[in-house]
């Protein structure tokens, strides 16, 4: 693709109807999308309100990225998690309220209080950390799946990148180096049309998807906008991987609709640009399509929304009574101080969350999977 059509907005298969997916996997689809939106709808009115410091950033018009690629991984995998890929977070089981208290710097956020923002991970659901330098997570995705394959484990590493990173030599180098080995690690490379304030055109000669075939593997193109088209395509490469085939390069366009960080007026995106992919906001689109195509009726949809709404409002209170963090405890928990075992795939997955373990149960076991998740769970 030229670089005047990198902007362009279809990219990749849409509206494709994915196999594996059950009617609860469509709602829970929605739901994530949802909560996403809404926590970060109600983060930036905390920010705005003076209640979280520093700066909030936010993947408004992203959710079907981070929501449909993390549902085709099973809980043993694992998760390196961007800036803008929320949805990631909760879909493995992250709820509003630690990430609504994370960025008010309280106790009760997931890193305790010792980070006001998003660079946070669960390892207890198989989220690392994140690293803010970009796009490090590449290599850190890389060499967990190195890792995988050297133990023999058939398990899968995710990750999440902009475009911008591309132009990073790290990229190169995890991209090179997960070909050459052909580990089981996937690569969602989020396209949004600018890295901060560089448009695509200013950013790259040749699209950095077709660029995985230089390192050996396939690179496809998706509609970033469809979360079921995102789902199917990250089904296919998780299979992939867990099959001993190698990484997938995962291009998804989409649009970012708000700016980089609260503090940025976004004044640089043409206004008929975000018009135009405000028509294809991946929230009203899939709804739409629930609708017609899969008998959701008027009352359902409503009700998963009226929910959403309920368990964000519950989140903030919880949040805001949260209290600071107990300044003696600044130097817990800062540094690996033991290793935990969690190299033969039996890391204390336990607060995997039911719901979400009814909502998969039936993707496990379409994948063969149920019983060694089950007796891993309790481990
Ligand atoms: C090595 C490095 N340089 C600069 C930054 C500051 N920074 C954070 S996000 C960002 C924009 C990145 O653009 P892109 O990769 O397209 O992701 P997007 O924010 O658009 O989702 C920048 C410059 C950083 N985190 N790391």
């Amino acid at each position: 693709m030229g670089t005047s059509d990198a902007r362009a907005i279809a990219d990749g298969p849409s509206g494709v109807a994915t196999p594996g997916l059950e009617r609860a996997d469509r709602a829970g689809l929605l739901r994530h999308m949802l909560l996403m939106r809404k926590a970060e709808e109600r983060g930036l009115r905390l920010y705005k309100q003076g209640k979280i410091p520093g700066s909030f950033y936010d993947g408004r018009g992203q959710e079907a990225i981070p929501v449909g690629s993390s549902w085709a991984l099973a809980p043993e995998d694992r998760m390196c998690i961007l800036h803008r890929d929320l949805g990631a977070h909760f879909v493995r089981g992250v709820t509003p309220d630690r990430y609504l208290a994370n960025y008010m710097g309280r106790s009760g956020g997931v890193t305790g209080g010792k980070d006001g923002n998003l660079h946070f991970g669960d390892p207890e659901l198989g989220c690392v950390g994140m690293v803010s330098m970009l796009p490090d997570m590449a290599l850190v995705a890389m060499g967990m799946a190195l890792a995988f394959k050297q133990r023999g484990e058939a398990r899968v590493a995710m990750t999440y990148f902009g475009e911008g990173s591309t132009a990073n030599g790290q990229w190169h180098e995890a991209m090179n180096m997960a070909g050459v080995q052909e580990l089981p690690v996937v690569f969602i490379l989020e396209n949004n049309g600018f890295a901060y304030s560089t448009p695509n055109d200013l950013e790259f000669a040749a699209d950095p998807v077709d660029r995985a075939s230089g390192y050996g593997f396939d690179g496809v193109h998706v509609d970033g906008n469809d979360v079921e088209a995102v789902f199917g395509a990250a089904t296919e490469a998780v299979e992939r991987a867990r099959a001993g085939g190698g990484p997938t390069l995962i291009g998804c366009r989409t649009m970012r609709m708000n700016g980089h960080g609260a503090h940025d007026d976004h004044s640089y995106v043409p206004e008929s640009e975000l018009e135009a992919w405000g028509r294809r906001d991946p929230i009203e689109r899939y709804r739409d399509r629930l609708a017609a195509e899969f008998g959701f009726s008027h009352d359902e949809l409503g009700q998963i929304a009226a929910e959403v709404d309920a368990e964000i409002e519950a989140a903030t209170e919880k949040a805001l009574a949260s209290p600071m963090p107990d300044p003696s405890l600044a130097f817990e928990g800062v540094y690996a101080t033991e290793s935990r075992r969690l190299g033969d795939g039996r890391a204390p997955w336990t607060r995997w969350s039911r719901d979400r373990d009814a909502e998969r149960g039936h993707l496990r076991s379409r994948n063969g999977r149920s019983a060694g998740v089950t007796e891993r769970s309790a481990a």
